[in-house]
């Protein structure tokens, strides 16, 4: 009868699989989980309709700067989890240890590595499809991707505590040193410990430059990963067109109002009645959940000027409803800081155009330090909550 070859932990004789690789890329990967965790809360926290504690709306390039952080780091993750599990890869086939007590602790422990492991994969791999706008799954990316992040940032605390001290001997030694090494692992390979960790942390590098340009202009040519780039009229880019949106004829019917309701009041404008008010002009941010960003010029009518006109109070949230018939940015929520900041436009041109079809013309919001989503294309209506 044959059997299936089972590789053993010592079936691996590579010594490039070592403590002294795993916990140096190891480290840099928990760099990059914990700014993701951090920037991850964050966003989450600016894209929730209630802020018990208010999301400042300066520096305006606040968001830009954590999300285009979240996604780099994200994106830099990938080869680092790729050679850290190769290298622990041996470890999967270890024998059970013998002893009740010490099977249940290993036995822990493993299914902690199991669920950081799956996590893990699950966040880069969710996060990565949803920078490129590819959504194959049926669940809300935003609140699996959240929940799960908690579940994989306490695996990994717990991971970190009970290897502390291979950790911390392996840091401290040589990265040629064999005193942690599996027994087996006695073959030099092709490349030194230096020469993979230095290819790594290359691939790192790349990953870095080619995601990072959706955000920093200078490095826009080298980012192939990017998925959006300066392109769009007025160097900003298009993320959801007026025909994706289903707008086309809506956002230029000449019968087009603004409608502002206050206290149960409606006041209507008209785009023409608009661009008689004063105009404002305000260079500002669009930051994308999804890592690219790009700063616009963007002119219009100060949102607080037109709420004194609609004789609304400062202090209340705003609700923002797009032309658009369906969707999850239809309706969003602008907080009273966001609505009363000098700032804050609903905006009609971009560059010193007419807003185009596509940037949300008749009218748009735009906030300073607001996630993009929440930046409302075509907008039909604001309601003053009480
Ligand atoms: N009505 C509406 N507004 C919207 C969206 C949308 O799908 N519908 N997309 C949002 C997203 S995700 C972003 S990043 C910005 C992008 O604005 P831009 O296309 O002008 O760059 O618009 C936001 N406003
Ligand atoms: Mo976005």
């Amino acid at each position: 009868m044959s059997r299936l070859p089972v590789p053993r932990e010592d079936s691996f004789g590579s010594r490039l699989r070592s403590a002294a690789v795993a916990a140096r890329v190891g480290l840099w990967l928990g760099v990059c989980f914990t700014i993701c965790f951090a920037t991850g809360l964050l966003s989450h926290y600016a894209q929730n309709v209630d802020h018990p504690i208010p999301f400042p709306t300066s520096p305006s390039w606040g968001y830009r700067l954590t999300q285009g952080l979240h996604v780099t780091t994200g994106t830099a993750a990938v080869p680092l989890l790729l050679v850290k599990l190769w290298a622990v890869y041996p470890k999967l086939f270890a024998r059970p240890p013998r002893g009740l007590r010490r099977l249940a602790v290993e036995g822990l422990e493993r299914a902690s590595i199991a669920v950081l492991v799956a996590t893990a994969i699950f966040q880069l791999a969710s996060g990565l499809l949803n920078s490129a706008q590819w959504y194959p799954w049926a669940f809300s990316f935003r609140a699996t991707h959240y929940a799960l992040a908690w579940v994989a940032i306490g695996a990994l605390v717990v991971h970190v505590a009970v290897k502390l001290p291979v950790i911390r001997a392996a840091l401290g030694a040589d990265v040629d040193d064999t005193a942690l090494d599996r027994p087996s692992a006695t073959r030099v390979g092709a490349v030194s410990r230096r020469g993979l960790l230095r290819t790594t942390w290359l691939a790192a590098g790349v990953a870095v430059l080619a995601t990072a340009g959706s955000s920093v202009p200078l490095l826009r040519r080298v980012s192939v990963l990017g998925v959006r780039s300066g392109d769009g009229p007025g160097g900003v880019p298009v993320n959801k067109s007026a025909r994706a949106a289903g707008v086309t004829a809506s956002a230029t019917s000449a019968s087009y109002v603004l409608e502002v309701v206050v206290a149960g009041t409606t006041h209507r404008w008209s785009r023409d009645d608009l661009l008689a008010l004063p105009q404002r002009t305000e260079t500002l941010p669009i930051a994308c959940v999804e890592g690219w960003s790009a700063e616009g010029t963007w002119t219009g009518v100060r949102l607080r000027d037109l709420l004194d006109l609609a004789g609304a109070p400062a202090g209340a949230d705003v609700e923002v409803t797009s032309l658009q018939e369906s969707g999850p940015f239809r309706v969003t929520r602008l907080q009273a800081n966001f609505a009363d900041d000098d700032r804050t436009l609903l905006a009609l041109g971009l560059a010193g155009e007419p807003l185009s079809l596509d940037h949300g013309y008749p009218a748009r919001v735009i906030a300073p330090n607001r996630p993009g989503v929440l930046q409302t294309k075509w907008v039909r209506r604001l309601e003053v909550l009480a």
